[in-house]
């Protein structure tokens, strides 16, 4: 490109990556900073070199189809594309990027915090305290289950699921996992990990599921009521990855039967509903998405667009590039 880039950005975004990007290219942003409708989408896709989408837009096949000609790069501002149809994207010759690896710590804490304050029953406790319904300290008041010595089982051994099981190690925890490709010897060596070929068998034997998977068209509802009932009575499930991995119906389900004995999410199917089953449950700890949400996390996330964008418009592949059959 002979001329600055028109980039298109869906969200505001931490205040130094915007100017950085004002100095660079041809910004248009989203002032009002809400979540963009498709009319919104459309009107800006049809006239940009770049777009700079975020999770809560679902960039879909008639999108990307209707965009302009001028159109060539679409750079996540996150890691997970689970909402750009690549396919498609491909098809019109418009390359996808992404930001991993800056978030990943951040994510790994936010799935080891749930890990430890679901079993303990942190929430419940919180809100029993707050409602000025604590009565005192009692010998058998909120008693939760021991981390120390539990077998964790983590589906998606990718670079989040690694960090959750390196945390993971340091409570006590024994690591199993089950991922498409067993991870090389060193690599389980090192942390100590026992792989699953079948992710079912798996199930059976743990006593918390972390699922750290990206949403593909396999892995939709992969927490479904058949595997639900594989778990054991007193396990946990730790989502904080994709809402679409769980069926969350039968994940309420089975929680007000007992069949689990607790959930912790950040990640929902309906993003920003929650479920209703979901919300009266006491087991379970709720929060809003915000495995990246650290100001150093959002920061590094808007350098890797930036970088992404630099390195195509001189006319190479950028670094985080997605491929279709990812
Ligand atoms: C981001 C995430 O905040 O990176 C991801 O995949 O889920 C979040 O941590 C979000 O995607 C921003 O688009």
């Amino acid at each position: 490109y002979d001329r600055r880039l028109r980039v298109t950005v869906s969200r505001r975004l931490p205040q130094a990556v915007e100017t950085r990007m004002a100095e660079l290219f041809d910004v248009e942003l989203n002032f009002a900073d809400t979540a963009l409708s498709r009319e919104q989408l459309a009107a800006l896709m049809a006239d940009t070199d770049v777009f700079v989408p975020t999770v809560t837009d679902e960039i879909d096949s008639t999108l990307i189809e209707g965009a302009g000609e001028g159109l060539k790069l679409i750079a996540n501002f996150g890691t997970g594309v689970d909402h750009i149809d690549l396919s498609a994207a491909r098809a019109k010759g418009i390359a996808v990027t992404n930001t991993p690896g800056v978030l990943t710590d951040d994510t790994a804490d936010l799935v080891m915090s749930l890990i430890l304050s679901v079993p303990r029953r942190l929430s419940e406790g919180e809100k029993l305290l707050r409602a000025g319904q604590w009565t005192g300290w009692t010998p058998t008041g909120l008693l939760g289950h021991r981390i120390t010595g539990k077998r964790l089982g983590i589906v998606g051994m990718g670079r989040i699921g690694q960090a959750v099981a390196a945390r993971a190690r340091a409570f006590g925890l024994s690591i199993h996992y089950h991922n498409r490709h067993r991870l090389p010897k060193v690599v389980e060596t090192a942390l100590e990990a026992t792989w699953w070929p079948s992710v079912e068998a798996m199930l059976e034997r743990v006593d918390i599921v972390s699922l750290n998977c990206p949403e593909t068209a396999e892995t939709r509802h992969l927490m479904n009521a058949a595997r639900l009932k594989l778990m054991q009575p007193h396990a946990y499930l730790i989502n904080a990855a994709r809402g679409a991995l769980v069926d969350e119906a039968a994940l309420a389900e089975a929680l007000a039967a007992g069949r689990i004995a607790g959930a912790g999410l950040d990640v929902y199917e309906e993003e920003p509903a929650l479920h209703p089953a979901l919300a009266g449950l006491p087991n379970v700890v709720l929060l809003p998405h915000l495995g990246s949400a650290t100001f150093e996390g959002r920061q590094a996330m808007g350098e890797k667009v930036i970088t992404n964008i630099r390195v195509f418009a001189d006319g190479h592949r950028p670094p985080d590039q997605v491929l279709a059959d990812f």
